[in-house]
């Protein structure tokens, strides 16, 4: 755990969050500033920084998000119109919180190429 990573807070429940899934590994959570009607963001419980400090040994947690990202959506019944699956990865492409997170968006139309 980062001392000062707010989602390493909501992962120890120091901080509240609305979750929509968890296991040991993985969490999911609403977006406190939701961008669409549907905006959830699915973390590894690890610290991990960034995409760009992530190990060749993390690749199956890399993949288990996705997984998961995918099966929450389907379960918010995003599968017919589909999602967006977002990763911001450094400050200069919109990373804010520095522990590794997917957004998942969905629940509206969404353009092409994003901002
Ligand atoms: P970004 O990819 O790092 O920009 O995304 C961070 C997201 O975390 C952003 O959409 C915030 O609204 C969201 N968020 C949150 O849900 N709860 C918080 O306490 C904080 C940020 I700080």
């Amino acid at each position: 755990m980062a001392a000062d990573d707010i989602f390493c807070k909501i992962v120890a429940a120091e901080l509240p969050s609305t979750k929509v899934y968890e296991d040991d590994d993985v969490l999911a959570f609403r977006d406190l500033h939701p961008a669409a009607p549907t905006h959830i963001l699915v973390i590894p419980k690890e610290h991990l920084t960034s995409l760009w400090e992530a190990k060749e040994d993390q690749a199956q947690l890399l993949g288990t998000l996705m997984l998961r990202a995918r099966d929450v959506a389907r379960e918010q019944g995003l599968e017919e119109d589909g999602f967006r699956l977002v990763i911001n990865n450094g400050a200069g492409a919109g990373q804010t919180v520095f522990h590794l997170h997917l957004h998942i968006i969905g629940g509206r139309s969404l353009a092409w190429p994003p901002g």
